[in-house]
Protein backbone atom coordinates (compact mmCIF):
# COMPACT_ATOMS: atom_id res chain seq x y z
CA UNK A 1 0.00 0.00 0.00
CA UNK A 2 1.73 3.61 -1.18
CA UNK A 3 1.38 6.30 1.99
CA UNK A 4 1.24 9.65 1.76
CA UNK A 5 4.88 11.32 1.90
CA UNK A 6 4.62 11.72 5.90
CA UNK A 7 3.87 15.63 7.29
CA UNK A 8 6.63 16.47 9.19
CA UNK A 9 5.31 18.85 12.45
CA UNK A 10 8.70 19.53 13.43
CA UNK A 11 10.16 21.34 9.84
CA UNK A 12 6.88 23.30 9.82
CA UNK A 13 8.43 27.16 10.60
CA UNK A 14 7.23 29.11 13.72
CA UNK A 15 7.47 31.91 10.56
CA UNK A 16 4.87 32.33 8.19
CA UNK A 17 6.95 33.71 5.82
CA UNK A 18 8.57 30.55 5.52
CA UNK A 19 5.64 28.93 5.05
CA UNK A 20 2.68 28.95 2.65
CA UNK A 21 -0.67 30.10 3.52
CA UNK A 22 -3.64 30.36 0.72
CA UNK A 23 -6.77 31.23 1.19
CA UNK A 24 -8.14 27.48 1.19
CA UNK A 25 -7.89 27.40 4.99
CA UNK A 26 -9.01 24.20 6.22
CA UNK A 27 -9.24 25.06 9.77
CA UNK A 28 -11.57 27.73 9.73
CA UNK A 29 -13.60 26.21 12.97
CA UNK A 30 -10.04 26.95 14.62
CA UNK A 31 -8.51 29.91 13.33
CA UNK A 32 -12.22 31.89 13.51
CA UNK A 33 -11.96 30.75 17.49
CA UNK A 34 -8.45 32.01 17.51
CA UNK A 35 -9.45 35.59 16.22
CA UNK A 36 -11.57 36.26 18.52
CA UNK A 37 -9.96 35.32 21.19
CA UNK A 38 -7.01 37.84 19.92
CA UNK A 39 -9.38 40.45 19.62
CA UNK A 40 -10.45 40.09 22.94
CA UNK A 41 -6.84 40.65 24.10
CA UNK A 42 -6.23 43.40 21.51
CA UNK A 43 -9.59 45.04 23.09
CA UNK A 44 -7.80 44.90 26.66
CA UNK A 45 -4.54 45.96 25.31
CA UNK A 46 -2.74 42.33 26.49
CA UNK A 47 -0.27 42.53 23.60
CA UNK A 48 1.13 39.01 24.26
CA UNK A 49 -2.18 36.82 24.47
CA UNK A 50 -3.13 38.55 21.31
CA UNK A 51 -0.21 37.53 19.29
CA UNK A 52 -0.08 34.41 21.31
CA UNK A 53 -3.48 33.45 19.03
CA UNK A 54 -2.84 35.26 16.10
CA UNK A 55 0.02 33.11 15.15
CA UNK A 56 -1.70 29.90 16.13
CA UNK A 57 -4.54 30.59 13.64
CA UNK A 58 -1.74 31.55 11.20
CA UNK A 59 0.24 28.63 11.83
CA UNK A 60 -3.54 26.21 11.49
CA UNK A 61 -4.31 28.20 8.39
CA UNK A 62 -1.22 26.59 6.35
CA UNK A 63 -1.64 23.55 7.29
CA UNK A 64 -2.80 21.52 3.79
CA UNK A 65 -5.04 19.63 6.05
CA UNK A 66 -8.30 19.61 9.14
CA UNK A 67 -7.13 19.21 12.82
CA UNK A 68 -9.25 16.41 14.07
CA UNK A 69 -7.25 14.84 16.90
CA UNK A 70 -4.91 16.35 19.19
CA UNK A 71 -2.42 14.24 17.28
CA UNK A 72 -2.55 16.60 14.64
CA UNK A 73 -0.97 19.35 16.27
CA UNK A 74 1.68 17.43 17.65
CA UNK A 75 5.17 18.98 17.47
CA UNK A 76 4.14 22.03 16.06
CA UNK A 77 5.21 25.53 16.71
CA UNK A 78 3.09 28.38 18.67
CA UNK A 79 0.70 26.06 19.77
CA UNK A 80 0.64 27.09 23.67
CA UNK A 81 -1.31 25.49 26.63
CA UNK A 82 -4.01 28.37 26.24
CA UNK A 83 -4.24 27.55 22.54
CA UNK A 84 -4.22 23.73 22.75
CA UNK A 85 -7.09 23.84 25.61
CA UNK A 86 -9.49 25.55 23.13
CA UNK A 87 -8.42 23.22 20.12
CA UNK A 88 -8.88 20.14 22.61
CA UNK A 89 -12.67 21.60 23.48
CA UNK A 90 -13.70 22.15 19.56
CA UNK A 91 -12.27 18.87 18.73
CA UNK A 92 -14.52 17.09 21.79
CA UNK A 93 -17.65 19.58 21.63
CA UNK A 94 -17.30 21.15 18.25
CA UNK A 95 -17.51 24.64 20.08
CA UNK A 96 -15.19 26.48 22.91
CA UNK A 97 -16.58 27.77 25.96
CA UNK A 98 -14.22 30.09 26.47
CA UNK A 99 -14.67 31.92 22.82
CA UNK A 100 -18.09 31.60 23.84
CA UNK A 101 -17.74 33.67 26.54
CA UNK A 102 -15.93 35.70 25.00
CA UNK A 103 -18.96 36.66 22.40
CA UNK A 104 -21.30 37.34 24.67
CA UNK A 105 -19.53 39.49 27.16
CA UNK A 106 -20.86 42.80 27.29
CA UNK A 107 -17.25 44.39 26.68
CA UNK A 108 -15.90 42.42 24.02
CA UNK A 109 -19.48 43.29 22.33
CA UNK A 110 -19.40 46.76 22.74
CA UNK A 111 -15.90 47.31 21.38
CA UNK A 112 -16.63 45.62 18.14
CA UNK A 113 -19.29 47.85 17.46
CA UNK A 114 -17.45 50.69 18.17
CA UNK A 115 -14.32 49.57 16.23
CA UNK A 116 -16.30 48.87 13.18
CA UNK A 117 -16.31 52.52 13.15
CA UNK A 118 -14.12 54.53 10.78
CA UNK A 119 -11.53 56.50 13.08
CA UNK A 120 -12.45 54.20 16.22
CA UNK A 121 -9.86 52.15 17.73
CA UNK A 122 -9.44 50.98 21.20
CA UNK A 123 -8.42 54.02 23.00
CA UNK A 124 -11.59 55.86 22.16
CA UNK A 125 -13.83 52.73 22.85
CA UNK A 126 -12.30 52.25 26.43
CA UNK A 127 -13.87 55.84 26.58
CA UNK A 128 -16.94 55.17 25.39
CA UNK A 129 -17.38 52.09 27.39
CA UNK A 130 -16.24 53.75 30.58
CA UNK A 131 -19.08 56.20 29.98
CA UNK A 132 -21.88 53.22 29.65
CA UNK A 133 -22.07 53.47 26.08
CA UNK A 134 -22.63 50.27 24.50
CA UNK A 135 -23.88 50.23 20.95
CA UNK A 136 -23.20 52.39 17.80
CA UNK A 137 -26.37 53.65 18.34
CA UNK A 138 -26.25 55.08 21.39
CA UNK A 139 -22.85 56.62 20.19
CA UNK A 140 -24.77 58.31 17.56
CA UNK A 141 -27.60 59.59 19.65
CA UNK A 142 -25.25 61.14 22.37
CA UNK A 143 -25.17 64.66 21.34
CA UNK A 144 -22.35 65.37 23.75
CA UNK A 145 -19.68 63.36 22.44
CA UNK A 146 -16.95 65.32 20.64
CA UNK A 147 -16.20 63.69 17.61
CA UNK A 148 -12.98 63.89 15.44
CA UNK A 149 -13.76 65.00 11.51
CA UNK A 150 -12.60 61.24 10.89
CA UNK A 151 -15.09 59.57 12.69
CA UNK A 152 -17.95 61.91 11.99
CA UNK A 153 -17.09 60.72 8.69
CA UNK A 154 -17.08 57.10 10.04
CA UNK A 155 -20.77 57.64 11.69
CA UNK A 156 -21.82 59.06 7.92
CA UNK A 157 -21.05 55.77 5.89
CA UNK A 158 -21.06 53.95 8.44
CA UNK A 159 -23.89 51.68 6.18
CA UNK A 160 -21.60 51.46 3.73
CA UNK A 161 -18.16 51.05 5.30
CA UNK A 162 -18.95 47.93 7.56
CA UNK A 163 -21.05 46.15 3.99
CA UNK A 164 -17.10 45.79 2.77
CA UNK A 165 -15.46 45.87 -0.85
CA UNK A 166 -16.50 43.40 -3.36
CA UNK A 167 -13.45 42.46 -5.78
CA UNK A 168 -15.85 44.37 -8.51
CA UNK A 169 -15.98 47.54 -6.68
CA UNK A 170 -12.04 47.12 -6.13
CA UNK A 171 -11.66 47.39 -9.98
CA UNK A 172 -13.78 49.78 -10.43
CA UNK A 173 -12.08 52.03 -8.41
CA UNK A 174 -8.49 50.89 -9.89
CA UNK A 175 -9.54 52.27 -12.90
CA UNK A 176 -10.44 55.63 -11.39
CA UNK A 177 -7.15 56.17 -9.58
CA UNK A 178 -5.52 54.97 -12.67
CA UNK A 179 -6.85 57.58 -14.88
CA UNK A 180 -6.85 60.45 -12.37
CA UNK A 181 -2.93 59.63 -11.47
CA UNK A 182 -1.88 59.05 -15.09
CA UNK A 183 -3.80 62.57 -16.37
CA UNK A 184 -0.99 63.90 -13.98
CA UNK A 185 2.00 61.57 -14.39
CA UNK A 186 1.37 59.18 -17.57
CA UNK A 187 4.23 57.11 -16.29
CA UNK A 188 2.91 56.17 -13.14
CA UNK A 189 2.65 53.22 -11.24
CA UNK A 190 -0.61 52.30 -9.73
CA UNK A 191 -0.79 48.70 -8.28
CA UNK A 192 -2.97 47.65 -5.71
CA UNK A 193 -2.14 46.23 -2.71
CA UNK A 194 -3.60 44.77 0.45
CA UNK A 195 -6.02 41.49 0.48
CA UNK A 196 -6.81 41.99 -3.16
CA UNK A 197 -3.46 41.55 -4.18
CA UNK A 198 -3.02 39.07 -2.45
CA UNK A 199 -6.56 37.40 -4.39
CA UNK A 200 -8.84 38.21 -1.64
CA UNK A 201 -12.39 38.65 -3.27
CA UNK A 202 -13.48 40.77 -0.08
CA UNK A 203 -12.17 43.87 1.60
CA UNK A 204 -12.59 46.16 4.17
CA UNK A 205 -11.00 48.84 1.94
CA UNK A 206 -8.79 49.16 -0.53
CA UNK A 207 -4.80 49.66 -1.13
CA UNK A 208 -3.07 51.41 -4.13
CA UNK A 209 1.07 52.11 -3.82
CA UNK A 210 1.48 55.00 -6.57
CA UNK A 211 5.18 54.95 -7.37
CA UNK A 212 7.06 56.76 -10.94
CA UNK A 213 9.72 55.18 -12.09
CA UNK A 214 10.60 57.77 -14.93
CA UNK A 215 13.36 60.49 -13.62
CA UNK A 216 10.57 63.11 -13.07
CA UNK A 217 8.96 62.88 -9.65
CA UNK A 218 5.92 65.00 -8.52
CA UNK A 219 5.60 65.99 -4.66
CA UNK A 220 2.24 67.72 -5.75
CA UNK A 221 0.72 64.36 -7.35
CA UNK A 222 -1.06 63.34 -4.19
CA UNK A 223 -2.89 66.79 -3.77
CA UNK A 224 -3.88 67.51 -7.38
CA UNK A 225 -5.17 63.57 -7.42
CA UNK A 226 -7.46 64.72 -4.58
CA UNK A 227 -8.20 68.20 -5.31
CA UNK A 228 -10.02 66.98 -8.84
CA UNK A 229 -11.78 64.11 -6.88
CA UNK A 230 -13.29 67.09 -5.12
CA UNK A 231 -13.74 69.16 -7.80
CA UNK A 232 -15.74 66.09 -9.46
CA UNK A 233 -17.61 65.80 -6.37
CA UNK A 234 -16.13 62.06 -5.60
CA UNK A 235 -14.45 62.91 -2.50
CA UNK A 236 -16.16 62.19 0.96
CA UNK A 237 -13.61 62.14 3.21
CA UNK A 238 -9.76 62.67 3.17
CA UNK A 239 -7.26 62.98 5.23
CA UNK A 240 -3.44 63.96 4.13
CA UNK A 241 -0.25 62.64 5.69
CA UNK A 242 2.78 64.23 4.82
CA UNK A 243 6.05 62.47 4.31
CA UNK A 244 8.28 61.66 7.01
CA UNK A 245 10.99 59.66 5.99
CA UNK A 246 14.48 60.93 6.84
CA UNK A 247 17.09 59.02 4.29
CA UNK A 248 19.89 57.69 6.53
CA UNK A 249 17.59 57.26 9.13
CA UNK A 250 18.12 53.24 10.32
CA UNK A 251 14.79 51.39 9.45
CA UNK A 252 12.14 51.07 12.77
CA UNK A 253 12.53 48.21 14.57
CA UNK A 254 9.17 48.53 15.96
CA UNK A 255 7.09 45.95 15.02
CA UNK A 256 3.91 47.71 14.33
CA UNK A 257 5.02 51.14 13.39
CA UNK A 258 3.53 53.29 10.99
CA UNK A 259 5.88 54.18 8.31
CA UNK A 260 6.95 57.56 6.94
CA UNK A 261 5.30 57.96 3.42
CA UNK A 262 3.08 60.52 1.93
CA UNK A 263 -0.11 58.90 2.25
CA UNK A 264 -4.02 59.51 2.16
CA UNK A 265 -7.07 57.90 3.87
CA UNK A 266 -9.65 58.70 1.73
CA UNK A 267 -13.51 57.41 1.43
CA UNK A 268 -14.32 57.91 -2.47
CA UNK A 269 -17.69 57.84 -3.82
CA UNK A 270 -18.26 55.16 -6.18
CA UNK A 271 -21.67 55.61 -8.84
CA UNK A 272 -23.12 52.41 -9.46
CA UNK A 273 -25.99 52.75 -11.27
CA UNK A 274 -28.82 50.61 -9.51
CA UNK A 275 -31.56 48.27 -10.55
CA UNK A 276 -34.74 50.09 -10.94
CA UNK A 277 -36.33 49.11 -7.58
CA UNK A 278 -39.12 51.36 -7.56
CA UNK A 279 -41.12 49.04 -6.16
CA UNK A 280 -39.37 48.32 -2.88
CA UNK A 281 -40.29 50.36 0.24
CA UNK A 282 -37.32 52.51 0.65
CA UNK A 283 -37.05 54.74 -2.33
CA UNK A 284 -40.69 55.00 -1.84
CA UNK A 285 -40.23 56.95 1.38
CA UNK A 286 -37.60 58.50 -0.48
CA UNK A 287 -38.81 59.53 -3.74
CA UNK A 288 -37.30 58.24 -6.99
CA UNK A 289 -35.02 61.21 -6.97
CA UNK A 290 -33.30 60.58 -3.94
CA UNK A 291 -32.35 56.74 -4.73
CA UNK A 292 -28.63 56.19 -3.66
CA UNK A 293 -26.65 55.73 -6.84
CA UNK A 294 -23.42 55.29 -4.93
CA UNK A 295 -21.41 53.81 -2.52
CA UNK A 296 -19.29 54.91 0.47
CA UNK A 297 -15.85 52.74 -0.07
CA UNK A 298 -12.59 52.87 1.91
CA UNK A 299 -9.41 53.82 -0.27
CA UNK A 300 -5.87 54.04 1.15
CA UNK A 301 -3.25 55.49 -1.47
CA UNK A 302 0.24 55.37 -0.68
CA UNK A 303 2.88 57.95 -2.59
CA UNK A 304 6.46 55.77 -2.59
CA UNK A 305 10.19 57.04 -4.14
CA UNK A 306 10.62 54.35 -6.72
CA UNK A 307 13.94 53.40 -4.74
CA UNK A 308 11.79 52.23 -1.89
CA UNK A 309 8.71 50.60 -4.15
CA UNK A 310 9.89 47.05 -3.46
CA UNK A 311 9.95 47.47 0.40
CA UNK A 312 6.75 49.58 0.30
CA UNK A 313 4.72 46.63 -1.94
CA UNK A 314 5.85 43.70 0.60
CA UNK A 315 4.96 45.88 3.54
CA UNK A 316 1.51 47.45 2.13
CA UNK A 317 0.38 43.59 0.78
CA UNK A 318 0.60 41.95 4.16
CA UNK A 319 -0.74 40.10 5.60
CA UNK A 320 -0.69 42.24 8.42
CA UNK A 321 1.13 38.90 10.30
CA UNK A 322 2.89 37.84 7.45
CA UNK A 323 4.69 41.35 7.57
CA UNK A 324 5.17 40.97 11.40
CA UNK A 325 7.07 37.54 10.50
CA UNK A 326 9.22 38.74 7.55
CA UNK A 327 10.71 41.86 10.34
CA UNK A 328 11.00 39.14 13.31
CA UNK A 329 13.05 36.75 11.06
CA UNK A 330 15.12 39.74 10.31
CA UNK A 331 15.77 40.60 12.91
CA UNK A 332 16.14 37.34 14.83
CA UNK A 333 17.58 35.42 12.30
CA UNK A 334 19.70 37.67 10.36
CA UNK A 335 20.62 40.47 12.34
CA UNK A 336 18.39 42.89 10.05
CA UNK A 337 15.86 45.73 10.65
CA UNK A 338 13.28 45.75 7.66
CA UNK A 339 10.67 48.16 7.31
CA UNK A 340 8.54 49.55 4.38
CA UNK A 341 11.45 51.69 3.32
CA UNK A 342 14.51 49.52 3.54
CA UNK A 343 16.73 46.52 4.71
CA UNK A 344 19.57 46.93 7.10
CA UNK A 345 22.37 44.74 7.57
CA UNK A 346 23.79 45.66 10.87
CA UNK A 347 26.49 43.09 11.05
CA UNK A 348 27.88 44.66 7.57
CA UNK A 349 26.15 48.02 8.17
CA UNK A 350 24.79 48.42 5.12
CA UNK A 351 21.28 49.50 3.51
CA UNK A 352 20.51 45.93 1.02
CA UNK A 353 18.84 47.56 -2.35
CA UNK A 354 15.92 45.94 -4.22
CA UNK A 355 14.34 46.54 -7.40
CA UNK A 356 11.47 43.55 -6.33
CA UNK A 357 9.93 41.99 -3.47
CA UNK A 358 12.14 38.63 -4.67
CA UNK A 359 15.41 40.44 -3.76
CA UNK A 360 14.72 41.12 -0.40
CA UNK A 361 13.26 37.32 0.04
CA UNK A 362 16.62 36.75 -1.53
CA UNK A 363 18.53 38.99 1.16
CA UNK A 364 16.61 37.75 4.01
CA UNK A 365 17.77 34.10 2.86
CA UNK A 366 14.31 33.10 2.41
CA UNK A 367 12.54 31.12 -0.20
CA UNK A 368 10.06 33.39 -2.68
CA UNK A 369 6.39 33.71 -1.40
CA UNK A 370 4.42 34.44 -3.79
CA UNK A 371 1.34 37.23 -2.96
CA UNK A 372 -1.70 34.76 -2.46
CA UNK A 373 0.79 32.36 -0.43
CA UNK A 374 1.50 35.77 2.35
CA UNK A 375 -2.30 35.17 3.78
CA UNK A 376 -1.16 34.23 7.02
N1 LIG B 1 0.08 48.14 6.41
C1 LIG B 1 1.28 48.74 6.67
N2 LIG B 1 1.32 49.95 7.29
C2 LIG B 1 0.17 50.56 7.65
C3 LIG B 1 -1.07 49.97 7.39
C4 LIG B 1 -1.07 48.74 6.76
O1 LIG B 1 2.31 48.19 6.34
N3 LIG B 1 0.24 51.74 8.26
C5 LIG B 1 0.07 46.86 5.72
C6 LIG B 1 -0.39 45.71 6.51
C7 LIG B 1 -1.59 45.19 5.81
C8 LIG B 1 -1.63 45.91 4.49
O2 LIG B 1 -0.76 47.01 4.62
O3 LIG B 1 -1.48 43.82 5.60
C9 LIG B 1 -2.98 46.39 4.14
O4 LIG B 1 -3.65 46.89 5.27
P1 LIG B 1 -5.19 46.59 5.52
O5 LIG B 1 -5.48 47.00 6.92
O6 LIG B 1 -5.99 47.21 4.45
O7 LIG B 1 -5.26 45.00 5.47
P2 LIG B 1 -5.70 44.02 4.31
O8 LIG B 1 -5.80 44.73 3.00
O9 LIG B 1 -4.76 42.89 4.41
O10 LIG B 1 -7.11 43.53 4.79
P3 LIG B 1 -8.57 44.13 4.48
O11 LIG B 1 -9.18 43.15 3.55
O12 LIG B 1 -9.25 44.15 5.81
O13 LIG B 1 -8.43 45.49 3.88
MG1 LIG C 1 -6.94 46.51 2.73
Amino acid sequence: ELEMPAFIATKVSQYSCQRKTTLDNYNKKFTDAFEVMAENYEFKENEIFCLEFLRAASLLKSLPFSVTRMKDIQGLPCMGDQVRDIIEEIIEEGESSRVKEVLNDERYKAFKQFTSVFGVGVKTSEKWYRMGLRTVEEVKADKTLKLSKMQKAGFLYYEDLVSCVSKAEADAVSLIVKNTVCSFLPDALVTITGGFRRGKNIGHDIDFLITNPGPREDDELLHKVIDLWKKQGLLLYCDIIESTFVKEQLPSRKVDAMDHFQKCFAILKLYQPRVDNSTCNTSKKLGMAEVKDWKAIRVDLVITPFEQYAYALLGWTGSRQFGRDLRRYAAHERKMILDNHALYDRRKRIFLKSGSEEEIFAHLGLDYVQPWERNA
